[in-house]
């Protein structure tokens, strides 16, 4: 009896152990934005794999400032198709943050699989960003940063902005070896492509090139006409100020516009500008932009494969940035033709 209580007491042990030891060798089934800097569990691993076939994502786009807007969102759509995904869930926020936040939410409530996420500005996304992880859906931001901290999203693709200032400076500084006075027409005010560019810039340009000014256009060709001329009636041409940094091709293009008006010739200027969109190409083939930063906007076949590691609990990056250069005017003839955007 005494031996028999004794053996009931060890298989109990040993069977306790063996619960215990099983349950921390067996991985825990992760939600895929958990389990996006972990490697592929076993039991994602086991289940079928999913493919595009399966994928509904969602892109709340921000609005269609820009050529390289549209670029971006030719990209995604034409991908989707490419790829033949279930469904892209598309809409366009108009440039309002709200907006986006109703279609991310909007997207949650339709339990869609990945959120790929092209913020207008960086700050005010972390409520809807827990809801999203609450909901187990992974996010990628894309094109622009947020400043939400990083467990509230799997990963960031898009350039670097900080990079693509600092490569607007670095051409100031050849041009005015002398130094002198530059005006800023920047990008959307919080927005991570106007705060990365601005920070760059002002990391890197020589200590005798004075920034005289900085005025937002809001990256479009509209709003950066009254900008220019605003600027053209505090300050002259060629005189208090020698170059114009300019955030985006269609600010720029509008800025050419205002100073053609006011009878300033553009190429008198040294005129610097980011995207490397055809127009922006144009304005480097007329005389008018002396270097254009790239600014990559094909980003969908990136974000549709990673949508897709993340739907099968695949490692993933959690940053990627976009290899780019800058352009100038002598090859830009030749290369115009060739651009895709
Ligand atoms: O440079 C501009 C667009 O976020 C990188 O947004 C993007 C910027 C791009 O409106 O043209």
């Amino acid at each position: 009896m005494k031996f028999s209580k004794a053996l009931l007491f060890f298989v109990l042990v040993v069977a306790l152990i063996a619960i215990v030891g099983c349950a921390s060798a067996t991985p825990a089934a992760q939600p895929p934005a958990a389990s996006s800097a972990a490697p592929a569990s076993s039991a994602a691993s086991q289940a079928a794999a999913k493919t595009y076939k399966d994928m509904t994502l969602c892109y709340p786009q921000l609005g269609a400032e820009s050529d390289w807007r549209t670029a971006n969102t030719a990209s995604f759509k034409e991908t989707a198709q490419t790829l033949g995904i279930k469904q892209l869930v598309f809409s366009d926020a108009q440039q309002k943050q709200e907006n986006q936040i109703s279609a991310v939410r909007a997207c949650i409530q339709q339990k869609v699989d990945v959120i790929a996420l092209p913020p207008v500005v960086e700050d005010g996304w972390d409520a809807v960003l827990n809801e999203a992880k609450n909901a187990k859906i992974p996010v990628i931001v894309v094109d622009r940063s947020v400043s939400a901290d990083k467990s509230l999203y799997a990963s960031h693709i898009g350039s670097d902005m900080v990079l693509e200032g600092e490569r607007a400076a670095a051409e100031f500084n050849k041009m005015m070896p002398n130094g002198g006075a530059v005006l800023e027409l920047s990008g959307t005010t919080g927005s991570g492509a106007a705060v990365g560019r601005a920070k760059g810039f002002r990391n890197k340009i020589n200590a005798n090139i004075k920034i005289l000014d900085s005025q937002t256009g809001n990256f479009t060709r509209a709003e950066a006409v009254p900008v220019m001329q605003a600027f053209l009636k505090k300050y002259k041409a060629g005189t208090d100020f020698q170059g114009i940094f300019i955030h985006n091709d269609d600010m720029g293009i509008g800025a050419i516009e205002a100073l053609k008006a006011a009878g300033v010739k553009p190429g008198d200027l040294k005129i610097v500008s980011v995207d490397g969109t055809r127009g922006g190409f144009q304005a480097m083939v007329d005389g008018w932009f002396q270097a254009d930063v790239e600014c990559n906007p094909l980003l969908g076949p990136q974000v549709f494969e990673m949508a897709l590691k993340l739907m099968n609990g695949q490692t993933i990056d959690r940053e990627v940035l976009t290899n780019e250069t800058v352009y100038y005017p002598d090859k830009a003839k030749d290369l115009l033709p060739t651009r895709k955007y």
